[in-house]
C-alpha cells in the first residue's frame, strides 16, 4: 500500500504532462473553421472512400439507412441482418479532424425495430446515440465535430444493445489526420463480428437468433465482412507483387476480441486501436478488441494466397473467421524458396492425428435423405477447408467438386476420410502436400457426408453405406 502511495503522484505528473499537446489538437480542431459542405462519399466493405483531398474543414452530410434484411451467413444459412446501410459491416465513413459531420439517421418504413447510431469518434454523452433513436419510417439528424483522428467504430447502441450489435450493426469511420495518411497501393475494409443462430453452426435454412448464446458468449459463426467466405475465390482482396496493402480492420462483436493475424505477412505498421498518434511497427498478430479497430499496413514482397485469420484458430477454421489475400506478380526465390526438399519423417508413435468429433447420428432411409442429412456433416466438418461451394482453396485444400481423385475409386474415398490423408496428391491436375485429419465420426454420418459429397457440384453421384463405411474401417 505503502509503495502505492508513493508512485500515484509519479503517474499523474506523467499523465499531466503529456495531455496538453492533444488538448490543444482538441481545441484546434474545434476552432477549425468550417468552409463549405459536401455529402460523404460512403463505401461497403471490403472498399473504403476515397483519401481526403481538401486541406480544410468541411461540413459533411453523412445518410446512412437503416435496413433489415434477410441475408447469406453461411452457405445455406439465411440470417435477418440489421444493418448500417444494406450489408454487414455497415458504410464506411471517412472524413478528416475538424470536420462537422452532419448525421442523418434513416430508419427505413419496412424496419420492426427502433435503431440509433453510437459513433466511437464523438466526443459526448453516449456517442449520438440519445440525438439518433429513430423509430421505422423516420429519420433523425444530429451533428458533430470531429476532435480526434483515429479509426473508429460505430453501433447501434438501442436497447438489447447485444442483440443489435449481435446483428451486425456495427461500422467503422476514419477521421483522418490533417495532412492525411502515407499514400499506399491498396486500401480495404474487413470487420469481424461474432454470430449466435438457435441452431449448431452448419444447421441449414433461416436461423434466429439466440439471446442465450449471446450472453453465454457461445457463438456459431465468426465471420470477417459478415458471412462466412465472404472474402475468399473470386471476392478475395487482392494486390500485386511491391504493391503497399493497407487494411483498415474493426471489430464489431459484440462479445470476442479478435487476434488479427496475415498468415504469411510481417505487418510493417499497425496503428494499435487506430489510433493515429503512436503506430508500432514489424508486429505479426494485433489485438482488436470488440468495439476497437486497428489499421495495418504492409507490402507485398512474394506472391500467392495469403489467409487472413482470427488467431484464435478455432474461429478461422470451424467457425468463419478467414478472408484471402491474393497477390499475383513474378515469384521471388529469394524472399520464399517454397518447399526444397520433402524427407519421410516419422517417429515411433506417430501418426495421423484423430479429430474426435461427437456424433449421435440418425439414420437415414434413403438416398436423399442421406444427402441431406451428409450436407450438414459437410458444413460442420469439412466446409472449413474443402470450402462451401467444393472449391477448395488452391495450394493448400484440393477441392472435392469435379475432383477426378474423387470420381475415380470410391473404396479409396472411404479410406481416405476414415483414415485421414497425408502426402502428395494430384486432383485435378494439381498437385497437394497436406494433411486431412481422420475424422472418428460413425460409418452412419461418414456414409452420408460422402454421398453428399458424391451427390453435389457435379460429381458422380454414387451412394455411400454405412456397411461399405464399416468394411473399409475394419480394413484399416
Ligand atoms: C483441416 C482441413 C480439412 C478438413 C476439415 C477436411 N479436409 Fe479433406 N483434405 C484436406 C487436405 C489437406 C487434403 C489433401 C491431403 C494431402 O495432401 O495428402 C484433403 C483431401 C481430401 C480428399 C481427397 C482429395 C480430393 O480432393 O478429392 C477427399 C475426398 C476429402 N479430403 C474429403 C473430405 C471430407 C468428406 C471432409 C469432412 C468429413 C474433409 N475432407 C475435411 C483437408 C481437410
Ligand atoms: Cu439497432
Amino acid at each position: 500500500m505503502k509503495g502505492r502511495q508513493i508512485f500515484i503522484p509519479f503517474v499523474l505528473a506523467a499523465s499531466l504532462a503529456a495531455l496538453p499537446a492533444l488538448a490543444a489538437t482538441r481545441e484546434e480542431n474545434l476552432a477549425d473553421p468550417i468552409i463549405g459542405e459536401e455529402n460523404a462519399v460512403l463505401a461497403d466493405a471490403p472498399n473504403v472512400p476515397p483519401p481526403i483531398a481538401r486541406d480544410h474543414a468541411t461540413k459533411v452530410i453523412v445518410h446512412i439507412e437503416v435496413k433489415e434484411v434477410v441475408g447469406r451467413l453461411a452457405d445455406g444459412v439465411n440470417y435477418t441482418f440489421w444493418t448500417f446501410g444494406g450489408k454487414v459491416p455497415g458504410k464506411f465513413i471517412r472524413i478528416r479532424e475538424g470536420d462537422l459531420v452532419e448525421m442523418h439517421l434513416d430508419n427505413h418504413p419496412d424496419n420492426k425495430m427502433p435503431h440509433n447510431i453510437d459513433l466511437h469518434a464523438v466526443n459526448g454523452p453516449g456517442g449520438g446515440a440519445a440525438g439518433s433513436l429513430t423509430a421505422p419510417g423516420h429519420s433523425s439528424v444530429f451533428s458533430f465535430k470531429a476532435l480526434n483522428p483515429g479509426l473508429y467504430v460505430y453501433h447501434c447502441a438501442t436497447a438489447p444493445v447485444a442483440m443489435h450489435v449481435a446483428n451486425g450493426m456495427y461500422g467503422l469511420i476514419l477521421v483522418e489526420p490533417k495532412g492525411g495518411l502515407p499514400k499506399v497501393d491498396h486500401e480495404y475494409y474487413l470487420m469481424q463480428g461474432d454470430f449466435y443462430t438457435q441452431g449448431p453452426n452448419g444447421e441449414q435454412g433461416d436461423e434466429p437468433f439466440s439471446m442465450a448464446k449471446a450472453i453465454d458468449e457461445r457463438p456459431e459463426y465468426v465471420v470477417f465482412n459478415g458471412a462466412v467466405g465472404s472474402t475468399v475465390g473470386d471476392k478475395a482482396l487482392t494486390a500485386k507483387i511491391g504493391e503497399t496493402v493497407r487494411l483498415f480492420v474493426g471489430d464489431g462483436g459484440p462479445n470476442l476480441t479478435s487476434s488479427f493475424h496475415v498468415i504469411g505477412e510481417i505487418f510493417d505498421t499497425v496503428y494499435p486501436e487506430g489510433n493515429m498518434s503512436t503506430p508500432t511497427h514489424e508486429v505479426q498478430t494485433t489485438l482488436i478488441p470488440a468495439g476497437g479497430a486497428a489499421i495495418v499496413e504492409f507490402k507485398m514482397s512474394e506472391v500467392g494466397t495469403f489467409i487472413i485469420v482470427d488467431h484464435s484458430l478455432v474461429r478461422a477454421f470451424n467457425r468463419g473467421a478467414l478472408a484471402q489475400l491474393k497477390v499475383t506478380g513474378e515469384e521471388n526465390k529469394l524472399v520464399y524458396s517454397g518447399k526444397t526438399s520433402d524427407l519421410v519423417y516419422q517417429p515411433e508413435g506417430a501418426g495421423i492425428q484423430v479429430a474426435e468429433l461427437p456424433s449421435n447420428a440418425p439414420s437415414a432411409k434413403s438416398r436423399a435423405e442421406r444427402i441431406t442429412l451428409g450436407s450438414a456433416v459437410f458444413a460442420n466438418n469439412c466446409q472449413a477447408c474443402h470450402q462451401a461451394n467444393g472449391e477448395g482453396i488452391p495450394d493448400a485444400f484440393p477441392p472435392l467438386a469435379k475432383s477426378d481423385f474423387l470420381n475415380a475409386d470410391k473404396l479409396r474415398v472411404i479410406k481416405t476420410v476414415v483414415g485421414g490423408l497425408q502426402g502428395k496428391v494430384t486432383v485435378n491436375g494439381a498437385t497437394f502436400d497436406g494433411v486431412m485429419p481422420a475424422w472418428s465420426l460413425s460409418d452412419e454420418d461418414l456414409a452420408d457426408v460422402i454421398t453428399f459429397v458424391y451427390s453435389a457440384w457435379g460429381n458422380s453421384g454414387q451412394e455411400v453405406t454405412p456397411d461399405e463405411v464399416k468394411a473399409i474401417r475394419g480394413k484399416n
